[in-house]
């Protein structure tokens, strides 16, 4: 047996930061007596606590510091190949009725689940380490931002959190001042030592097998269990910045959502227009959010890559900011070709987790500029050759990630800081479709804008691994695995804002980059060239050009898009509108029956959408 350490709240309190507030210092108390930790460690968020635990982590064989020439202050993470991904199947919405978590949530009893998170976490950090890390979601003192404090006994975390957040002692300062804060509780699940004194070796990624990402959202409260990675693990995130944030919005009137934001620039007159835009995971949002314009007279500056919190401000309008202070994005099919501002970002001070290692430090993936080399070390920590990969074996995770500073992008909006946001003039909602769904699409109204979002389905990838990959499925709004409550109730949220905002509510469009010939050739080039679209979308805010009824939406004409230097003509334009509609009636069978799952809950708008959905499809049918 060994005697496990006993916390005080005095001892606590002396070894804290003067700041912490009382109620902070009794919370880190009495998690300590639970999960037994042999350290508590308050994170500041300084240069000389990320180079100790950068430090730490490369010795302890968790990071392999890249070639300080090419990459500085760089580092590699290795995952183990069951902590690759978020688990969805693993995540929880514990509040009172199931009906609140709704049909798309795994819900759990509140009580239930604190009862076996407190097995789970009891002596869970024994042998370790109990950082303490205060952070912002959003520009520190914002009115849109929020505070939190994770508690984890992960240093890959740590360091993470202070890419991905404002993360150490100014946030503090502010939950010291008495400002709310949003407890969040971490473990990788492997302690060191067991009650009975058993000792357990220290490996370089600590895990469990069994994983519980938990959400409380009527206290507002995260608990993580058993992953070391990604949203499983960085709780200020999907866990915060989605899902306890959706619930919180919908209480206070605003918006959390799983989406970019970018600004475009009219460069003749200096005129400005936002956009934010939905995408299942890993369908291009960071490319979408760092483009760069093939056609002349715009520049795109970046506010965010993922997540977007939305206000309405004085004047009426939908202000957004982005919660997060970098951005964690799917590494492989990144290059100078597809997104060279997010490969200027990755240029220092960054990390990569699941990527290959090259022999002379650097990073590589599938897709990377670069070819692949003679040799490399492979994501799970094995040579590589040219050989493994005419084996199909891939030598980068398809879901290995870069986390990097959103202020090291070169082309960060100069004000992506600013605490009160930058208005929006319109929501794009995408998928990755094949077939039916046409390059872009205007609303009719607002209440057809939610339809869009709803009804949006993708085709599978690698950012979860419980789900099959290259399916469709269904994500409405790209929320399914972010929205902390119902989901149909999410909808009737987004019409009580279309409602109190009027006609100042952004229009919402419906686009997709990736509609295949019948050769399975992508039709369109998509990058840089959605500035196309974004071209088209500005001009009809201004008024300037009319749009055509169809089918899925208002649709351009051909002679007021910019298609100037690209090899489409008319007929392969109308492959990318084309609307087949057999296709669209078995479509929206489908939606339906969807949304049948939500019963009562449906708000009566939705249905009425199908309903003049399935009027246009007969109208082209006959
Ligand atoms: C992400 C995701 O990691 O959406 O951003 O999965
Ligand atoms: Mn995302």
């Amino acid at each position: 047996m060994t005697s496990d350490k006993t916390y005080s709240v005095e001892e606590v309190r002396a070894g804290a930061p003067a700041d912490a507030p009382e109620e902070l210092v009794a919370w880190v108390t009495e998690q300590a007596n639970l999960a037994k930790p042999d350290s508590i460690y308050w994170a500041d968020g300084s240069d000389e606590e990320w180079d100790r635990l950068t430090t730490e982590m490369v010795e302890g064989g968790t990071f392999t510091r890249l070639n300080p020439e090419k990459r500085p202050n760089c580092f590699l993470a290795r995952s183990l190949p069951s902590d690759v991904a978020r688990v969805e199947s693993r995540t929880f919405i514990c509040c009172e009725k199931e009906e609140d978590a709704g049909p798309t949530n795994h819900w759990a009893d509140p009580a239930e689940m604190r009862a076996t998170l407190k097995e789970k976490f009891d002596g869970v950090m024994r042998g370790r380490t109990m950082y303490v890390v205060p952070f912002s979601m959003g520009p520190l003192g914002g009115p849109i931002s929020q505070l939190g404090i994770e508690i984890t006994d992960s240093a890959y975390v740590v360091v993470s959190m202070r890419i991905m957040t404002r993360m150490g002692a100014a946030a503090l300062k502010l939950i010291g001042e008495g400002k709310p804060w949003v407890p969040a509780l971490h473990s990788v699940g492997y302690p060191l030592r067991d009650a009975d004194g058993t000792t357990r070796e220290e490996v370089a990624w600590p895990c469990n097998d069994d994983k519980y990402i938990t959400h409380f959202p009527e206290t507002n409260e995260i608990i993580s269990y058993g992953s070391g990675y990604g949203g499983n693990a960085l709780l200020g995130k999907k866990c915060f910045a989605l899902r306890i944030a959706s619930t919180m919005a919908r209480r206070d009137g605003w918006m959390a959502e799983h989406m970019l934001i970018l600004r475009l620039t009219e460069e003749a007159t200096g005129k400005q227009f936002h956009v934010t835009a939905a995408f299942p995971s890993a369908c291009g949002k960071t490319n979408l959010a760092m483009l760069q314009p093939t056609i002349p007279g715009y520049k795109v500056s970046t506010v965010g890559d993922d997540i977007a919190w939305m206000r309405p401000g004085a004047d009426g309008r939908l202000y957004a900011i982005n919660p997060e202070a970098g951005f964690f994005g799917v590494a492989p099919g990144t290059s100078y070709h597809t997104n060279p501002m997010a490969m200027d970002t990755m240029k220092a001070n960054s990390i990569f987790t699941n990527v290959a290692l090259t022999d002379d430090g650097d990073v590589w993936w599938e897709g990377i500029d670069a070819p692949l080399p003679d040799h490399l070390i492979d994501w799970l920590g094995n040579d590589y050759t040219p050989a493994d990969a005419a084996d199909g074996k891939k030598a980068a995770h398809p879901n290995s990630r870069f986390t990097v500073p959103a202020e090291q992008c070169p082309i960060i909006c100069e004000d992506w800081e600013a605490p009160a946001g930058v208005p929006i003039d319109a929501i794009l909602f995408g998928g990755r479709r094949a077939t039916n769904v046409p390059l872009v699409a205007e609303q009719y109204d607002p209440a057809h804008g939610v339809f869009i979002g709803a009804s949006v389905a993708s085709e599978v990838t690698a950012a979860a691994t419980d789900v099959k990959a290259g399916s469709l499925r269904h994500d409405p709004f790209a929320m399914l695995p972010f929205c902390g409550y119902n989901m149909a109730d999410y909808w009737g949220h987004w019409l009580e804002m279309q409602a109190k905002l009027g006609s100042k509510f952004p229009k919402i469009y419906q686009v997709n980059w990736f509609r295949k010939d019948e050769e399975g050739h992508f039709m369109w080039p998509g990058y840089g060239d959605n500035s196309r679209v974004l071209d088209w979308i500005v001009r009809r805010a201004g008024g300037e050009v009319e749009a055509i009824d169809g089918v899925t939406g208002r649709y351009p004409k051909i002679e007021d898009f910019n298609l100037d230097g690209l090899d489409i003509d008319e007929a392969k334009w109308n492959k990318l509108f084309e609307i087949n509609p057999a296709a669209w009636a078995a479509e929206l069978d489908d939606t339906e029956e969807y949304f049948t799952q939500f019963g009562d809950k449906l708000p009566a708008e939705i249905t009425a959408e199908l309903g003049k959905f399935r009027e246009r499809i007969a109208a082209a049918q006959a």
